[in-house]
C-alpha cells in the first residue's frame, strides 16, 4: 500500500485543451473511446491513471501504441517524454463492465440504469486519464444507448434516437464528470438568473416517482436564489439536472450541471418522509448546488485540500438552511452534530486535521473533520473579520481564483489581503488535529471581573506538540436579575493562557460563554446550578441558553451513570422550559431531548472515567422516567397542544411543533408503556409522527402490531422500509437489539448490497450505544461480521462504517479485548480492501 503525501505534490506537465469521450453503453461490455488533446507546459512523462480497464487500443496522434506499455496490474500508464511532441492527441479505446461494479465507483448500474460516481478517483475506472483535480478540461461527451434518457455534464448539443451529445464548456477535473442513462421522467421548472439567463431545471426520477420530487425542485430554486443574494453567485449553464439513484455510497454528488443524488435525498411526501428528511433534502440540494462555485468553478489542487471546497460548501449550506428556517435552531443542531461526530473523531485514533498531510485512501477522508470542522473554521474567520469583510473576501476569492485548482494557502491569503491580518497562527486550525479544551477561571473584586482562559489540546496521532491557536471567544454578561449587562463581545485568544478584564460592573454577572458556539472547543468552567438556570432562563443568545440547559442535563445524566440520584436542578429547570415552550416549540424540544448515551459516555471519558454503557443506559432511562413523572400533566398538555392542525407543511414552524410533540411523547412513553405512542401511531397523518411513535413503541417493547402495519403499508417503498430496518436495532432494548438485528439480517428483503439498506440495519445497531458495546462483545461481532461480508463488494461503505469502532479505546479492558478481536478478524481477511485496511490499522494502532 502506498501512502500519499501532501509534500510530494508536483504540477502536472501537461494542459488539456479538450477531452472528447464516446460511450457505447452495454451492461456487461461498455466501450469507451477517448481523445484527449494535450499540450506540454512543463518537463516530465505523460502519466495516466487507470484501474480495472480492458484496454483495446492506445494511440498518440493516431499512431497506435504498443499495449506492452500497459502497467502489469493497476497503476499508471507512463509514456516517456521523449516519445511525445509538444502538442498531441492521446486516444484510447477500453471496455468496462458496469454490471460487475458493486463498489459503485466509476460507471455502474443501479436498478437497470447507468450512472457514475467519480469523486474522488472513480474516473480511472472509466478510462485512462490524469485523474487528479488540478488537471481541468472542457469535455465533449457522446453517448450511444437504447436507454430513453441520456445525460452528461454541460449543455445538450445534439440528441437523436439512441444517441446524445453533451458539451461542457467550463474546464473541470475528471472527478466532476457524470453520465446517466435510463428510463427516467423529469419534473421541471425554469429559473432566470440575476443577469437574465434562463435555465432549465430538471429533477429526474423513475417513472411513478414524479409526485415525490417536488420538494427537491423547489429547494433547488430557493438555493439558486439564495446564492445570488448572499454571495452574488449565478448559475452558468443552460440546464441544471438532478438525478435520483437508489444505489449510492453517500448522499449526493456535485457533478457539473448533472448532480447525482441518493434517492433518499430527493424523494419525499408527507406520508413517506420525516421533517428531518425534508430539512436534509433542502440542505443537500443546496450543498450540491453551491458546489458549482465552491468546488467546481474553483476546485482543489489536490485531495489534501478537500476542506477548501467541503468546509466552505458546508458553511454555505448551513447559512442557507439557517436563512430558510430558524437560524438559532439550525446552529444548535449543527453544534450537536459537530460534537457528536467531529469531537468524537478528534478524540480517538482517527483524529486528523482538516487538511491532512498524508493518506492511503482518500475516500477515507470525507470526514466530519474535513466537512463540519472545516465549516467551523470558516465561521471563525467570518467572526474575526466581520460580515462585511467576509463578503468582500469571498468576492475576491471568486474573482482571483475562478477557473483554478486551489489550496488552503490561497484561501487564507484572500483573508489576509482584505483584512490586513497575519493569519499564520490561525492556519493551525487547518493543519493541527484535536479539539482544544478551554478552561475559564473567574476573579471578582471591586466591580471588576477578570476572566483567565487556558487552552490545551491533547496529542493526536502523529502530532505530539500542540501550540496555542487563535480562539475567538464570543461572550456576554448577564446580571443577577437576568438583564444583559454586556452584549456579545469577541475576545481573541492567542496565548496558552490569557486574561481579560471587565470593569465598572455593579454586581457580579454570570458569563454567557462561547455564544453562537464561536469556536470548536470544549469548555470547562466552574459554574453553579443557579447560574446555569439563570442563563437558561435569560440568556439572549440561543446557543448559550440551550447549552446551559444541556449542561444541566448532562451533569444529571453523568451523576445517574455513577449511580447517584442527580437531576433535581435539571428537573426544576425543565419546569421553566415547559412553561415557556409554546413561544418557541423547536427550542423547547431541543431542551427536552435528553443528551444521548454516546454523549454521556464521551463526557465521562473526558473526566477521566471509564464509561459503563449499561449504567449509562439505565441511568438515562431512570432520569427520563423521573422527569416525566414530575411533569406529567404539563407534558401531556403540550403533547396535545402541539397536535398538527394540518395540512402538513415541512417548514420550520410545523416541524418545530411536531418535534416538541415527539419530545414530550418520548418522556411520557416511560410512564404509559407506549399507550400514547400507539394512539399517535394509529392516527398519524405524516411520517414524522408515525416514525416518532414507532420508535417509542419499540423502546416500550409494544411494537409487534405497529411493525406489521408499517411493513404492510410501506412494503413496496424501499426508502420507507429502510426506516423500518433502522429503528428496530436502534431503539430496541439493549439486551435484545443484537438478536433482533440478526433476525432482520436474515430476511430476504435485507438487500445488503444496497448501501442505504446496509447502513440502516448495521448502522442502526452500531448507533444503539449499549447494544453495540454489549459486554459480551456480541454487538461488535455482529457489526464486524457484516463489514467482512461487505468489504469485497463495496469497500467505500465498509471502510466508512468501521468508524463505529473508533471510540473503542475509552472502554474497559473486557470490551476493548472484544473490539480488538473483532477488528483483528477484519484485518486478517484475505484480499481486504485498501480502504478498510487503512481504517482498521489506524483504529488498532
Ligand atoms: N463531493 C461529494 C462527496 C464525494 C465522496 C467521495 N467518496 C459530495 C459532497 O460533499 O457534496
Ligand atoms: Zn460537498
Amino acid at each position: 500500500t502506498v501512502t500519499q503525501y501532501l509534500a510530494d505534490w508536483r504540477p502536472y506537465p501537461f494542459r488539456i485543451a479538450r477531452t472528447r469521450l464516446e460511450f457505447d453503453l452495454a451492461p456487461r461490455a461498455t466501450r469507451v473511446r477517448s481523445r484527449i488533446e494535450f499540450q506540454r507546459i512543463g518537463p516530465g512523462d505523460l502519466a495516466l491513471d487507470g484501474a480495472g480497464l480492458k484496454t483495446l487500443s492506445l494511440a498518440i496522434d493516431d499512431q497506435p501504441l504498443d499495449l506492452g506499455l500497459l502497467p502489469a496490474e493497476g497503476g499508471q500508464l507512463v509514456i516517456p517524454a521523449a516519445d511525445l511532441p509538444e502538442r498531441f492527441t492521446f486516444a484510447a479505446e477500453v471496455e468496462i463492465d458496469p454490471e460487475a461494479n458493486t463498489a459503485l465507483e466509476g460507471l455502474y448500474l443501479s436498478g437497470g440504469m447507468f450512472c457514475t460516481q467519480c469523486e474522488a478517483e472513480g474516473f480511472r475506472h472509466i478510462t485512462w486519464y490524469p485523474d487528479r483535480p488540478d488537471v481541468m478540461a472542457p469535455f465533449e461527451v457522446a453517448i450511444r444507448s437504447d436507454q430513453p434518457v441520456l445525460l452528461s455534464n454541460g449543455n445538450p448539443v445534439a440528441a437523436g434516437p439512441g444517441e446524445a451529445v453533451w458539451h461542457d464548456p467550463w474546464p473541470k477535473p475528471a472527478y466532476l464528470f457524470a453520465l446517466v442513462a435510463g428510463d427516467l421522467r423529469a419534473i421541471s421548472d425554469r429559473f432566470t438568473t440575476l443577469s437574465g439567463r434562463s435555465v432549465a431545471l430538471n429533477v429526474w426520477v423513475r417513472p411513478g416517482d414524479e409526485p415525490r420530487a417536488g420538494y427537491a425542485l423547489e429547494s433547488l430554486v430557493r438555493a439558486m436564489r439564495w446564492d445570488e443574494q448572499a454571495y452574488g453567485r449565478e448559475y452558468d449553464l443552460d440546464v441544471f439536472n438532478i438525478v435520483a439513484v437508489d444505489d449510492f455510497n453517500m448522499g449526493a454528488m456535485e457533478n457539473k450541471g448533472l448532480n447525482i443524488f441518493n434517492s433518499k435525498l430527493v424523494l419525499a411526501t408527507a406520508e413517506t418522509a420525516t421533517d428531518g428528511d425534508y430539512e436534509r433534502i433542502e440542505g443537500v440540494i443546496g450543498h450540491e448546488y453551491f458546489h458549482n462555485w465552491t468546488g467546481n468553478r474553483i476546485t482543489c489542487r489536490d485531495w489534501f485540500q478537500l476542506s477548501l471546497k467541503e468546509g466552505l460548501t458546508v458553511f454555505r449550506d448551513q447559512q442557507f438552511t439557517g436563512a430558510m428556517r430558524s437560524a438559532a435552531v439550525k446552529r444548535i443542531q449543527d453544534v450537536q452534530t459537530l460534537r457528536a461526530r467531529q469531537f468524537r473523531e478528534d478524540a480517538g485514533p482517527l483524529a486528523h486535521p482538516p487538511r491532512p498531510d498524508s493518506y492511503q485512501e482518500i475516500n477515507n477522508f470525507y470526514t466530519a473533520t474535513v466537512y463540519e470542522k472545516g465549516a467551523e473554521v470558516i465561521g471563525m474567520l467570518k467572526r474575526l473579520v466581520g460580515d462585511d469583510l467576509y463578503r468582500k473576501t469571498l468576492d475576491l476569492y471568486f474573482d482571483r481564483h475562478d477557473g483554478q485548482a486551489c489550496t488552503i494557502e490561497d484561501w487564507i491569503k484572500v483573508f489576509e489581503d482584505t483584512s490586513g491580518r497575519d493569519l499564520t497562527q490561525f492556519k493551525r486550525w487547518y493543519t493541527d488535529a484535536g479539539t482544544p479544551r478551554l478552561t475559564m477561571a473567574e476573579d471578582w473584586r471591586d466591580g471588576t471581573l477578570t476572566l483567565t482562559f487556558r487552552q490545551e489540546t491533547a496529542p493526536t496521532p502523529g502530532q505530539p506538540e500542540k501550540p496555542p491557536r487563535v480562539i475567538p471567544i464570543a461572550l456576554g454578561l448577564i446580571g443577577p436579575n437576568g438583564d444583559e449587562v454586556l452584549p456579545t463581545t469577541v475576545l481573541e485568544m492567542t496565548e496558552a493562557e490569557q486574561s481579560f478584564r471587565f470593569q465598572g460592573l455593579g454586581a457580579r454577572p454570570v458569563v454567557s460563554l462561547l455564544r453562537g458556539f464561536s469556536a470548536p472547543v470544549t469548555v470547562a468552567r466552574e459554574i453553579g446550578v443557579d447560574q446555569q438556570a439563570l442563563l437558561l432562563a435569560h440568556d439572549t443568545d440561543a446557543c448559550a441558553r440551550w447549552q446551559a440547559g444541556h449542561d444541566l442535563a448532562l451533569d444529571a445524566l453523568v451523576g445517574r451513570a455513577r449511580g447517584t440520584e442527580a437531576g433535581a436542578e435539571f428537573g426544576r429547570a425543565i419546569a421553566g422550559v415547559l412553561d415557556d415552550a409554546e413561544t418557541d416549540p423547536a427550542f423547547a424540544a431541543l431542551c427536552l431531548s435528553l443528551p444521548g448515551e454516546e454523549e454521556i459516555a464521551t463526557t465521562l471519558a473526558a473526566q477521566g472515567e471509564i464509561p459503563d454503557p449499561d449504567a449509562i443506559h439505565a441511568g438515562r432511562e431512570a432520569l427520563a422516567r423521573d422527569i416525566a413523572a414530575a411533569h406529567e400533566p404539563a407534558l401531556a398538555r403540550l403533547c396535545d397542544a402541539m397536535a398538527d392542525p394540518g395540512p402538513y407543511r415541512p417548514d420550520a414552524e410545523g416541524s418545530g411543533r411536531r418535534s416538541l410533540r415527539l419530545a414530550c411523547l418520548a418522556l411520557l412513553n416511560r410512564l404509559d408503556a407506549g399507550a400514547r405512542a400507539e394512539a399517535l401511531f394509529d392516527a398519524a397523518g405524516n411520517m414524522t409522527e408515525r416514525q416518532g411513535a414507532l420508535e417509542c413503541l419499540i423502546a416500550a417493547g409494544r411494537d409487534t402490531r405497529a411493525l406489521a402495519d408499517f411493513a404492510q403499508r410501506f412494503g413496496e417503498n424501499r426508502l420507507v422500509m429502510d426506516k423500518w430496518f433502522m429503528v428496530q436495532p436502534l431503539r430496541a432494548a439493549p439486551d435484545r437489539a443484537v438478536a433482533r438485528a440478526r433476525d432482520l439480517a436474515a430476511r430476504p428483503d435485507f438487500d445488503w448490497k444496497n448501501p442505504n439498506r446496509f447502513r440502516a440495519l448495521i448502522g442502526g445497531l452500531a448507533a444503539n450505544h449499549a447494544a453495540f458495546h454489549a459486554a459480551d462483545g456480541s454487538g461488535y461481532d455482529f457489526v464486524a461480521e457484516w463489514l467482512m461480508r461487505l468489504d469485497p463488494v463495496n469497500p467505500q461503505t465498509t471502510a466508512r462504517m468501521t468508524t463505529a469502532f473508533e471510540t473503542m479505546p475509552r472502554y474497559d479492558a473486557g470490551r476493548r479485548a472484544h473490539a480488538r478481536a473483532a477488528l483483528q478478524r477484519i484485518a486478517a481477511l484475505q484480499g481486504l480492501s485498501r480502504n478498510t485496511r487503512e481504517m482498521v490499522t489506524r483504529i488498532l494502532a
